[in-house]
């Protein structure tokens, strides 16, 4: 297999879909949908176009290419990283054997389910994100939004791919309900919680390419040891591409705590919303939010989804093979958290049971990284106050803390004290109502909005004011 992507296909890839006539009609008979599914959910902003990254190549070297590309004609495809042809399976019962070329008939339901929910997510960010470009802060953070989107809808493609190849009619079906199902809808919804929350603003489209492209980046992962290798070579390019996504977040927030602390120091006061800025407590209330929400992502603290899936070598465990233990984990225990008696205390479990934890735990130790860049703009500001994770079990709908009121700082409350405080923890009616009153569109080039500070640097070397996107 070559690593080169082939665009003189209709669709580009890199699986030799010339060699499968019968996937290649599947794939080219879904391809019209999903252009009319872009038209109609994806971006609403009309542009001439945009200086996207177009992969090329899946290897270490020389994968993307810069260019202005209309965004309908951006070249969607299938690519997948190299196969290692001595790959053998790093964990549960399988551990040592050859990795799987095709899907084992005992785990078909369970991999195409898992599947389809990485599918679900890509594209219902890109409904989530479809009206941002109205109001954007820069061209720069034009173009980042409507790459992160193209690079969404690609992921889509890879998982329609693998649905298509390996899943016969069901897979088919499924490839055709990711269209289907829309982010918010009533009647047919996405399938996890926090792909149905809108993503209103450019703050809280930081906060989603922070902590939620970053749920992707760590079951990504765990797909990435899948036995099923065409899976896990999917999932290793797809980690990729996703790299960029978290790059907007971390520094989306950098810029625009920076921006809020110079208006502190011009106007010498918190309350910078009378000056076009964001408080630094509302920051901190969405932080809380999109932090809470994504832990959902993980499933519950104890899953026994999880362990048949690890045990099964469906979805191993982040960075598997770096481990140092047995890989079967049927002799091991964790401590988790748990709610007795309404009280927060810790319990032993078996560790197989406990895997959506190690995951989120995983997680939230990566999480911590971007609080301690945007607490060293604060401190390099001069500036004491601090911001923070919350509290694990804060604001949880799925798992062990679902129904308990934790503060952000992890005490537990009752109703009535979660309902007096809760308007200092999560973003208000008022809060989302002034973040939105300071998305006004700037697409002058090299300017930018009041409330954020400009990027450090350009894309692919380019300047700030370089033109980005040419609008229609
Ligand atoms: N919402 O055993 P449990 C991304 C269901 S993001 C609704 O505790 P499990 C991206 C669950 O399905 C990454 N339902 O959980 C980011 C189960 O239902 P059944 C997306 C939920 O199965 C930004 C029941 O509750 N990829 O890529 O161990 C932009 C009990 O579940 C939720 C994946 O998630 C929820 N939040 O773990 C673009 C990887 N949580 O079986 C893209 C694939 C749980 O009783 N998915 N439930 O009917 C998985 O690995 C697992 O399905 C989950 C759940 C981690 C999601």
């Amino acid at each position: 297999m070559s690593q080169s992507i082939d665009y003189t296909e209709r669709i580009p890839n890199n699986v030799d879909l010339a060699g499968d006539r019968r996937l290649q009609r599947a794939l080219e008979a879904w391809q019209p949908a999903f252009l009319n599914w872009w038209a109609e959910m994806g971006p609403t902003l009309d542009t001439s176009d945009v200086y996207l990254r177009t992969a090329t190549a899946v290897g270490r070297e020389g994968w993307a290419h810069f260019d202005h590309v209309a965004l309908p004609e951006y070249r969607w495809g299938v690519f997948l990283a190299e196969r290692d042809e001595e790959r053998k399976i790093a964990f549960g019962d399988g551990k040592g054997q050859p990795v799987w070329q095709q899907v084992p008939g005992e785990y078909r339901a369970e991999l195409q389910r898992l599947i389809v929910i990485q599918g679900d997510t890509e594209p219902a960010s890109v409904e989530q994100q479809r009206r941002l470009g109205l109001t954007a802060p820069s061209l720069y953070d034009l173009r980042n939004l409507f790459q992160v989107n193209v690079e969404e809808g690609r992921h889509l493609w890879a998982m329609v791919y693998l649905l298509q190849a390996y899943f016969g009619r069901e897979g088919r079906d499924e490839a055709d309900a990711l269209l289907i199902r829309n982010s918010g809808s009533e009647d047919s919804p996405r399938i996890l919680g926090a792909f149905n929350e809108e993503t209103p603003d450019w703050l809280s489209f930081f906060m989603f390419t922070y902590f939620t492209d970053r749920d992707g980046k760590y079951q990504l992962g765990t797909l990435k040891e899948s036995a099923f290798d065409p899976l896990s070579r999917t999932c290793e390019f797809m980690l990729k591409e996703e790299a960029h996504h978290m790059f907007v977040g971390t520094t989306g927030i950098d810029r625009v705590v920076k921006r809020s602390t110079e208006l502190m120091r011009e106007h010498q006061t918190e309350e910078i919303a009378p000056h076009g800025g964001i408080a630094l407590n509302v920051i901190q209330k969405y932080i809380n939010f999109h932090f809470s929400v994504s832990l959902d992502l993980f499933g519950g603290e104890t899953s026994t989804n999880a362990a048949n899936y690890f045990t099964a070598g469906l979805k191993g465990r982040w960075q598997e093979t770096r481990r140092k233990d047995d890989h079967l984990l049927t002799d091991d225990s964790s401590e988790i958290e748990a709610m007795v008696d309404g009280q927060l205390t810790s319990q032993e479990v078996p560790s197989l049971l406990a895997l959506n934890h190690d995951l989120r735990t995983e997680y939230v130790a990566d999480c911590e990284s971007g609080v301690k860049r945007w607490n060293k703009v604060l401190s390099d500001a001069g500036l004491d106050v601090r911001l923070h994770l919350p509290h694990v079990g804060f604001n949880r709908q799925v798992g062990l803390f679902a129904g308990s009121n934790i503060s952000p700082t992890g005490e537990v409350m009752t109703d009535e004290q979660w309902a007096a405080r809760a308007a200092t923890w999560l973003p208000t009616p008022e809060d989302k109502t002034h973040v939105q009153s300071l998305m006004q569109p700037v697409y002058e080039r090299g300017k930018i909005a009041n409330w954020i500070a400009p990027p450090n640097q350009g894309i692919n070397g380019q300047p700030f004011d370089y033109e980005y996107v040419h609008l229609a």
